[in-house]
This record gives structure tokens, C-alpha cells and sequence, in this order.
């Protein structure tokens, strides 16, 4: 018998036909032929499903026989995006499933639109996660994700009259084909309550839960396929059901109630999302979802290690918890209780195995998201919980005191700026890096301002768990599935290897100097330009051109990320064309697209701003086109594949300090995008990989902003009197040029700017200091692209020096250097 090369590999079109075919006929009772596009993606994400099922238990046995050292994963957000495409490409059989829907007479493209994304995430934090499960399945390592199964996931952006408007995400609506619900693994999550204590017949305080309300949290699972190794790991997001059904007949008044309230309980705590990035808002329902989906996680991760071992003094030997942010910091507590209560090992013991398997990751310095919760409402909701914190707190100031002693007169300073508990309110920060093994930022500036800034308190007395961990992403989705283009003339060029080895791209650099590569590739960018431009003209009416700049600013709108910069200097472009008819002008075209957390009134008002100027330069003729602006509705990651693809600058233009790294930076950067930013988080290590040469920088420094932020010395004013092009900038602002209906709409923009009505910090994020240094660098940007052959030069080497920034690397990091884990590999499939 001849040997296939793998064969865990070899994907079988004729049974996927069949398949396909045969779930159109039971699901929908129908011929392929007069199936809707919806029925053909339910039907081929079956056929793929059961594929997968295969490989995911095969995954699980090994694990099981293997016992190796597994992470967990633990996060409130999973920005998953699409799921068949990612799939196809991870199982190989992308190509082999576009020729066989061909054949059956479809079109992948049309199919894959069909299915929506899974938004379980605002932002930065929530792609990370996915991108981390992508990784952690092709390297092999055996992973859990522990999240919430949202009803409502992000909110869907519609643009009304220049508005956002939120339309509710029912993702689920037509079934998750991908997911399986897991009633088996059932958990009970207990709210409310109080905590009698007595002895045992040992004399031992026993601790007893009582007067609860309870909730059941049900487990669906959704495969996480490694590429092309055959590697299934599991996202597992937990629901929310009530613990009993009513029997109106059998209880009284009082059971009634309850019921009703437990009822009520499981139906609230999974509906929907918080959509807030980066904003702390303390709503006593967050911290429900919070411990809902931890307590369950944690129990389920103890209860399975029980399974196989006897002694739960050893679980961080096989086990470690990853905290994304602090959201599911109550899990140090969770795991105490647990431990303590239903295993009886002393405290010391419990601390002793929670210190060695609890690891935390800081993403953002912004002090309004770090997260508060009041004691009284911790004390209320999760009495057990809260006592043991206190004790965590309290042995705690009692190390504060001994590392602090009173003669050194700081001690009570110490206690008031580091204690978990204080002023009424339980700080999930101080909590998680107390009680955890390990913490670490996402980018080298980022971790540098945490152990000298914003944590420095807790670096001096736990260096030695301070570590960084540069943010990554997987290029199996951001060039392999969403720039097919591109990916094929990278392999043609230099072999597939880059698909698992990122580092591999470097051999591209020979390319930047080969006039034949620079045409293929500056065409490969036109190609996807032109896809880009369909979109927009579809989705927004608007045409672009796209033999013009595209300069690109995707991302959650925040002040700090400052949209209103780059928005401002269209509004300065504008008066320049206008002033100036003749002048040198390459055209541009200013692509926008964000989502503004609801209750966020200035980043609101900015999508409004940005959608006026865009009207007003859109439709002015006396332009000849030169400037465009679009605002791209609900930008998501499915559509942030197509843009990526299609930048040609990347905007990275946060406030220096304030952007922990950025991943979206890195998605342009592997895409041949030139970046154009501040030195601020991972934008500081993609100039050191790619030169400053091949990079635009403008702006203050890290260290400048941090300086002026400390003594109160910026005043805008000062700038809004000494230039007059920002003057005229800002008072078009209010004189009715973008809002002629109402030359007040955007009042409250300008005064976050020069604040003359309140006593807030006027521009907080250094928008007119760093004017004239942005508006130089985009005329370098202009002068750059004009060099056609420089610029490609400059935007192949972009690519080749992408290595760095796989979320592979960061993974590999995280195992050597915090979790340790142990890799899996398949055996051979038995024919
Ligand atoms: C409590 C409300 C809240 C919600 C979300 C606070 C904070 C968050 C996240 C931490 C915000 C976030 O997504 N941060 C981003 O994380 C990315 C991944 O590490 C970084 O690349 C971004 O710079 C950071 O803003």
C-alpha cells in the first residue's frame, strides 16, 4: 500500500459534496439547487463540523493519555469573527472546499458572507484572545478558553444622518452550526445569600452557603482547529439557565419568589456584551457575568483534574489560569473557596496552589478602566467570595507593614495606595497581582510603564512576577484567509513555511529590491484597493479611487486614540486644496471606521464630525476628487480582512503612553502598510524591526507626555493663538462649516480642546500640541508614495519584518517564560 502524505490531512470532496447535500435535504428539505446561500453555509459548516469532530477527539484522548500541563485561558471577551473560513484554512481544505461549491454552483465568497461574525468582544483584548487560540492549537499546546455564550454580542453600527445608531447583535439567531451544548458539564453558580459558619466533629470551621439565589451554567463548546496538524482545542462559553422550572402547583409564596427571581437571574446575566472598551461603568450586572463564568470554569477545571489525579495539592502542575485584564480576577477567591471549602486543605495550602497557578495580564494604563467594584456591593452579591478576599487583603497589609516597617514613616502611605480593600472599594488590580504568579504587559513600552509608573508600588515588591509579552497575531487569518493575493505571491516567492513560522518572511527582503517583485506586489495592493473600493461603493454609496493613498484608522473610537487628530487635518487639507487650486496635491482617500461605546458622548459626537466633513468633501466638485473621507459602517472583523488588505498607510496615532501596544497595527504592518503613528505601545518595537526609515513618527514622546501630564504645564490656548491654520481648524468647528444646520453641534469637541467653560483638562490627549508634527509627517507620507519605487520598497520590507509580531511568538513567550507547558503531538490516523 502506498503511503498518503498525511493523513490526517487529506480532505475527501466527494464525501463533502455528499455531505453537503445530504444536511440540505434533512435540515431543509430541499435540493441543493433551490437552496438559499443561508442553507448552503448551514449545510457545508455541518459537512466541515463533522471533519472536525473527528480530530477533536482524537485531540481530547491524547490529552487524556498524555496528561500534559494545560492553560485556561479566562476571558469576558472572544473576538472571534467567521469561523468557516478560518476552519477551512486551518484544516487545509480551503481551496478543496472553493472547488467543490463551485461545482455545486457557489460561489466560498458569497457563502462566507453568510455567517455572522461572533462579536463575543469590543476590541483589542477580545482579538487577542482568539488570535491566542489559534495559536496555542498549531503549536500544539492543550488550551482551554473559558468565556460567557453572550445572546447579544457587540452591537451592530448603523450610520443614520451621520449618527451612530446600536441595532442589537442576535448573532445566534439561525443556530451556531460550530458549537456543541455540553449539558453533561453542567455547573451551579451561587448569588446572594450568607454564610453560616460551624464546627465540624473535628473541630474545623465549616462554612455554609445559605439563602442563595443559584443559576446553572450550561457549557457550549466550539472547536479551535490548529493549521494543519490536526489539533482540536476547545472555546468553551458558558449559558445561563434557571435551576428550576416552575411546578406552579407545589411551592408557596415564598418559593414563588424565589422562583421567579432565579428565573430572572439566569435570563439577565448572559443577554448581552458590555460594549465598553476601556471604560470602567460598575454595574452590578458585569460583576454578576464575572463570577457567573468564572465560578462555573474553575469548578469544571478542578472537577477534571480531580477526574484523573487524587491530590489537589498538585493541580498548578497541570493546570495554569490566564487572567485577560482583570475581569476574571475572582478567580484567585473561586479557586480558595474551593479548594478550602470542598477540599478542606488549610489556608496555606490553598494559597500556596492559587499563587502558583493564577497569572495576570495588564492591557491598558487608563485609570478610568480599571476596575472598582464597591465592597458593600461585593459583600452583597458574593459573601463567601468577599471574606476570603478580605483575608487575602488583610494578610497582605500585614507584608506591607513587615516590608514597610513603621520607622520608616511610608507604611501607611504603602497601605492607602496598595491595599485590595480600601475606601470602600475592592481594587481587582491589587487582587490579581497579590495572589498570581506572574504579571505582564503587552508591549515592552507598556510593560516599562507599569513597573515605573502606574505599578510601581507592586514592582518594588514583587519584581520578580513583572514580565513583558509582546502582543501578536495569527497571520493564518489577518494574510493567509484574508489577503489570498498576497499570501500565494509570498509563497511563491519564499515557500509556505511563513504559515507556521512567521520569522520564515524575512527571506521577502531580497524582493524590495527587485523592480519585477515591487510592480507585482504594488498590483497585488491595486487588486485589493479595488475590492475595498466595491465594498465602500456598496456598503456606503461612495466612490473612491484607488489609485489614491488609502490611509486607513480602524479601531474603537477613544479620545486617546485620537481619531479627532486625524480627522482635524483633513479638515486642514481641505483649506489648503481650497486655498490653494493649483498646488501638488497626490489624492488621498481618509478611511475611517470604529464603533463608539453607547454612552460615550465625545467619541459619538466624532463619528458625527467625521461623517459631516465627509459630506461636505465628498460632494464638493471644485476639488477634482483629490480628498475623500469615508466612514465605514459597523467595522467588525470580518470586513477589517478586507481593509487590512487594502491600506496602504496605517494610522497609529494614540497619545504616546496610552496605547498598551495595538495588534491592528500589526495587521496592516503584515499586509504592507506603512505605518504612520506615535512611539507608543508595539508601534515602538515595529519601527525597531522595520527601520525608521520605512516608518512615519511624529509626536511627542512616552516620557514628554508623562512629563507635562505631571506638572500641569500644556496649555492649548497658547497654540490656538500663535497658529492660525489650527485656529481656523478648530473655529470651523462652530461656525457652521461642517454644521450648517447648527453651528453648536460640535461645541463640546472644540472645548474638550481649549476648554474655556469647565474645569476640565483641556485636551487631555495632546491633539494641538502634536498638530504641526502630524500634519508634517503626513506631507512626508504624500512625498513618500509620490516615490513610487521607494514606497514599495518601503512597504515590502514591512512585510518581511513582520515576524516578530505572530501571536506564535507571543505564545511560545508565555510558555517558556510563564506557564510551562507541555507540547501534544498527534500520532498518525489508524487507516
Ligand atoms: C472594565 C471595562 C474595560 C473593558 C475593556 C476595561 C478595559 C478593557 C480592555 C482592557 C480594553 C482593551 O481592549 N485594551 C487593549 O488590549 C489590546 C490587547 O492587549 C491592546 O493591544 C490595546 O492597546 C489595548 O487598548
Amino acid at each position: 500500500m502506498t503511503k498518503k502524505p498525511d493523513e490526517t490531512l487529506q480532505f475527501d470532496r466527494e464525501l463533502f459534496k455528499r455531505s453537503v447535500r445530504y444536511n440540505v435535504k434533512t435540515m431543509f428539505r430541499k435540493n441543493i439547487e433551490d437552496a438559499s446561500s443561508q442553507e448552503i453555509f448551514q449545510a457545508a459548516s455541518y459537512a466541515i463540523k463533522d471533519v472536525i469532530v473527528d480530530n477533536w477527539m482524537r485531540t481530547q484522548k491524547e490529552y487524556e493519555k498524555k496528561d500534559p500541563k494545560m492553560v485556561y485561558y479566562m476571558s469576558m471577551e472572544f473576538l472571534m469573527g467567521r469561523a468557516l473560513g478560518n476552519n477551512l484554512i486551518n484544516l487545509k481544505a480551503y481551496k478543496d472546499v472553493a472547488e467543490c461549491l463551485d461545482e455545486l454552483g457557489m460561489d466560498i465568497n458569497v457563502i462566507e458572507d453568510e455567517e455572522p461574525d461572533a462579536a463575543l468582544g469590543n476590541g483589542g483584548l477580545g482579538r487577542l484572545a482568539a488570535c491566542f487560540l489559534d495559536s496555542l492549537a498549531t503549536l500544539g499546546y492543550g488550551a482551554y478558553g473559558c468565556g460567557i455564550r453572550y445572546k447579544y454580542g457587540m452591537f451592530k453600527q448603523q450610520i443614520r444622518d451621520g449618527y451612530q445608531v446600536e441595532v442589537p447583535d442576535n448573532w445566534l439567531e439561525n443556530g451556531n452550526p460550530f458549537e456543541l451544548r455540553r449539558p453533561e458539564y453542567t455547573k451551579e453558580v451561587k448569588f446572594g445569600g450568607y454564610i453560616n459558619v460551624y464546627k465540624d466533629e473535628n473541630g474545623k470551621d465549616v462554612f455554609k452557603h445559605e439563602g442563595y439565589q443559584a443559576v446553572r451554567a450550561v457549557p457550549f463548546d466550539i472547536p479551535i482547529v490548529g493549521y494543519g496538524n490536526g489539533i482540536v482545542n476547545t472555546l468553551r462559553i458558558w449559558d445561563a439557565e434557571p435551576v428550576e422550572c416552575f411546578q406552579l402547583d407545589s411551592f408557596d409564596k415564598g418559593d414563588y419568589q424565589k422562583a421567579v427571581e432565579q428565573e430572572n437571574l439566569a435570563r439577565n446575566i448572559v443577554e448581552v456584551l458590555y460594549p465598553n472598551d476601556n471604560h470602567y461603568a460598575g454595574k452590578e450586572l458585569r460583576l454578576k457575568q464575572q463570577y457567573f463564568f468564572i465560578s462555573a470554569s474553575v469548578q469544571e477545571a478542578v472537577a477534571k483534574y480531580m477526574r484523573t489525579h487524587d491530590d489537589i495539592r498538585n493541580f498548578h502542575e497541570k493546570v495554569t489560569f490566564q487572567l485577560n485584564d482583570t475581569h476574571p480576577t475572582v478567580a484567585v477567591a473561586e479557586l480558595m473557596r474551593i479548594l478550602m471549602d470542598e477540599y478542606g486543605l488549610s489556608w496555606d495550602e490553598a494559597w500556596d496552589v492559587t499563587n502558583k497557578t493564577c497569572a495576570y495580564t495588564n492591557h491598558t494604563i487608563m485609570s478610568e478602566a480599571l476596575e472598582k467594584w464597591p465592597i458593600e456591593l461585593f459583600q452583597r452579591m458574593l459573601p463567601r467570595i468577599y471574606q476570603i478576599v478580605e483575608e487575602i487583603n488583610r494578610r497582605f497589609i500585614i507584608e506591607i507593614e513587615r516590608k514597610y516597617p513603621r520607622e520608616t514613616g511610608i507604611t501607611d502611605e504603602k497601605i492607602r495606595k496598595m491595599a485590595i480593600m480600601y475606601d470602600g472599594q475592592v481594587k481587582m488590580a491589587h487582587l490579581a497581582i497579590v495572589a498570581g504568579y506572574s504579571v505582564n504587559g503587552v508591549a515592552r513600552l507598556h510593560t516599562e510603564i507599569l513597573k515605573n509608573q502606574e505599578l510601581r508600588d507592586f514592582y518594588e515588591m514583587f519584581p520578580e512576577k513583572f514580565n513583558n509579552k509582546t502582543n501578536g497575531i495569527t497571520q493564518r487569518r489577518f494574510l493567509l484567509h484574508a489577503n489570498p493575493l498576497l499570501a500565494d505571491w509570498v509563497t511563491d516567492r519564499i515557500g509556505d513555511g511563513w504559515i507556521t513560522d512567521l520569522s520564515k518572511i524575512s527571506k521577502l527582503k531580497s524582493a524590495a529590491d527587485d523592480a519585477n517583485a515591487r510592480k507585482e506586489f504594488m498590483d497585488i495592493k491595486y487588486r485589493n484597493k479595488v475590492r475595498l473600493a466595491k465594498y465602500i461603493k456598496e456598503n456606503n454609496g461612495v466612490d473612491v479611487d484607488p489609485n489614491s493613498i488609502f490611509d486607513v484608522q480602524v479601531k474603537r473610537l477613544h479620545e486617546y486614540k485620537r481619531q479627532l487628530l486625524n480627522i482635524l487635518h483633513v479638515m486642514y487639507l481641505y483649506n489648503l486644496i481650497k486655498d490653494n487650486p493649483g498646488m501638488q496635491f497626490y489624492p488621498r482617500t481618509f478611511i475611517f471606521g470604529a464603533k463608539a461605546a453607547a454612552g460615550y458622548k465625545n467619541a459619538k459626537l466624532t463619528i458625527k464630525l467625521i461623517n459631516s466633513v465627509a459630506d461636505v468633501i465628498n460632494n464638493d466638485k471644485s476639488i477634482g476628487g483629490k480628498l475623500k473621507v469615508v466612514f465605514i459602517e459597523n467595522y467588525r472583523v470580518s470586513n477589517a480582512e478586507i481593509i487590512f488588505a487594502a491600506s496602504d498607510v496605517s494610522e497609529q496615532i494614540s497619545t504616546a503612553s496610552k496605547e498598551a501596544s495595538g495588534t491592528g497595527n500589526m495587521k496592516f504592518m503584515l499586509n504592507g502598510a506603512i505605518t504612520l503613528g506615535t512611539m507608543d505601545g508595539a508601534n515602538v518595537e515595529i519601527v525597531e524591526e522595520v527601520g525608521a526609515e520605512n516608518a512615519v513618527i511624529f509626536g511627542l514622546s512616552s516620557d514628554e507626555v508623562i512629563a507635562y501630564e505631571n506638572n500641569h504645564s500644556y496649555n492649548p490656548m497658547e497654540i490656538y493663538n500663535a497658529d492660525p491654520d489650527i485656529r481656523r481648524v478648530l473655529n470651523q468647528l462652530v461656525d457652521g462649516t461642517y454644521s450648517p444646520d447648527d453651528h453648536e453641534r460640535f461645541r463640546t469637541l472644540f472645548n474638550s480642546l481649549l476648554n474655556t467653560e469647565s474645569t476640565d483638562v483641556a485636551d487631555r490627549y495632546f491633539i494641538l500640541k502634536d498638530f504641526r508634527s502630524y500634519a508634517y509627517a503626513q506631507k512626508q507620507i504624500e512625498n513618500f508614495y509620490t516615490d513610487s519605487n521607494r514606497w514599495a520598497k518601503a512597504a515590502i520590507l514591512n512585510v518581511a519584518a513582520s515576524g516578530k509580531f505572530t501571536s506564535d511568538r507571543t505564545i511560545q513567550q508565555y510558555v517558556d517564560e510563564i506557564w510551562h507547558l507541555d507540547t501534544v503531538k498527534l500520532p498518525k490516523k489508524k487507516q
